[in-house]
C-alpha cells in the first residue's frame, strides 16, 4: 500500500524554510562581524585619520536630520530659511527658526558615536574632525581637532563689524538682535546656501583630506556641497573610505568599506 506523504513535510520544509532562513541570518551576521573586523583592522592601520559627519551622527541624540521623510527639510524649506535672501526678507521669520533648532539642541546630549570620535581623536598622531553639524554636539562631547564646515548655531555675528557672541546657555531678548558695537544686525553664525565655507576650515580639511589615508564617513547623505567632495579627495589621494550610515548615501558606490547601522551603535565597536 502506497505510503502517504507524512503531513509533516510542512513543517521540514517550514524546518528547511526556517533552516534556511536561519542560516542566510547566519550568513549575514558572519559577513557583517567580517566588515566590521575587517573596518576595525583599517581604522587601527591609518595613521592620519579624517572623520566627516553629518546630521545622521546627532540623529540619535534627538536632532532631526535634514532629508528624508521626517528631515526638517520637508517641514521647511531651506530656501525659506537658510538663505542670505530670506535673512535680508524676513530676519524675525529666520531668526524663530533658528531659535526653535536652539532649543531643540540644547536639549539634546552627545551619544556614543560623539565619544567614540573624541576617542580616536585622542588615539591617533594626525586627526582630523570635519563636521557638516552646526549642533556643536561633537565639541560637548569634548573633539578638539575639529572644523565646523557649515558653522555653529549658537554663534551669534554682526552682519556689519563680525562682532560675534557665544550663545550655548540662552537667547538674548531681542526678537532680531542688534550689535551692542555698531547697532548692526546680528544673525546665526552658520554658512547659508549659496555662502562660501570659512575659509580655514575649507582650507584646512581640504589639505588634511589630501594626505589623510583614511577617512570615516558617518551619517550624511553627501549631497552638499563644496563638503562633499572630502570623501572623493582622500579617495583621488590613495586613502580608504569607511562609510557608516543607516541606508546608502551618494558616497557610498565609492566607499571600500559600508556599514548599513546606526552610528551610535557601531562606532564604538568600530574604533575601540
Ligand atoms: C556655496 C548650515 C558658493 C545652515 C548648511 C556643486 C554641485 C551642486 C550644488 C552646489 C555645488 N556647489 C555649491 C552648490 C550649492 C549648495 C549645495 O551643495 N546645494 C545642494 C543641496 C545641491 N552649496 C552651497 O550653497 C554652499 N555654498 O557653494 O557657496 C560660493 C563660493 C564662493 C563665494 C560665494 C558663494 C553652502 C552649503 C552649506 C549650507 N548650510 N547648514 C543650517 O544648518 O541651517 S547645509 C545643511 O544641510 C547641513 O549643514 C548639512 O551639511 C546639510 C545636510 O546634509 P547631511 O548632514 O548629510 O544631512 P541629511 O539629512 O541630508 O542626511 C542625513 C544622513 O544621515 C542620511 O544619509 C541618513 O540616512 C543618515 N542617518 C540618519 N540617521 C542615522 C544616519 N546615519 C547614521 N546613524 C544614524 N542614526
Ligand atoms: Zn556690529
Amino acid at each position: 500500500m502506497e505510503r502517504r506523504k507524512a503531513p509533516e513535510d510542512k513543517r521540514t520544509s517550514y524546518k528547511r524554510k526556517e533552516k534556511g532562513s536561519s542560516s542566510l541570518q547566519r550568513v549575514r551576521i558572519l559577513f557583517g562581524m567580517v566588515v566590521i573586523e575587517e573596518a576595525r583592522r583599517l581604522i587601527k592601520k591609518a595613521e592620519k585619520v579624517l572623520v566627516f559627519t553629518g546630521a545622521g551622527i546627532s540623529k540619535e541624540s534627538g536632532v532631526p536630520v535634514f532629508r528624508g521623510k521626517d528631515g526638517l527639510w520637508n517641514k521647511y524649506s531651506p530656501e525659506e530659511l537658510a538663505t542670505p535672501h530670506a535673512f535680508n526678507r524676513n530676519p524675525s521669520l529666520v531668526w524663530e527658526w533658528y531659535r526653535f533648532r536652539r532649543d531643540l539642541i540644547r536639549r539634546a546630549k552627545p551619544n556614543p558615536a560623539h565619544y567614540a570620535i573624541k576617542k580616536l581623536e585622542e588615539i591617533k598622531n594626525e586627526f582630523l574632525l570635519a563636521t557638516q553639524n552646526v549642533d556643536a554636539l561633537h565639541i560637548r562631547a569634548g573633539s578638539k581637532k575639529i572644523v565646523e564646515l557649515h558653522g555653529n548655531i549658537f554663534i551669534t555675528r554682526c552682519m556689519q563689524c563680525r562682532y560675534e557672541i557665544e550663545e550655548y546657555e540662552r537667547d538674548s531678548e531681542e526678537k532680531v538682535p542688534m550689535c551692542k558695537k555698531c547697532r548692526g544686525l546680528m544673525r546665526p553664525g552658520v554658512v547659508w546656501f549659496g555662502e562660501p565655507l570659512p575659509a580655514h576650515a575649507l582650507r584646512k580639511s581640504f589639505e588634511f583630506a589630501k594626505k589623510a589615508d583614511l577617512v570615516i564617513v558617518v551619517g550624511t547623505s553627501g549631497v552638499v556641497y563644496p563638503a562633499a567632495y572630502l570623501p572623493f579627495l582622500v579617495k583621488q589621494h590613495g586613502g580608504k573610505i569607511i562609510e557608516v550610515n543607516v541606508e546608502e548615501s551618494a558616497i557610498t558606490p565609492h566607499a571600500d568599506i559600508f556599514i548599513k547601522s546606526p552610528a551610535g551603535e557601531i562606532l564604538p565597536r568600530i574604533v575601540g
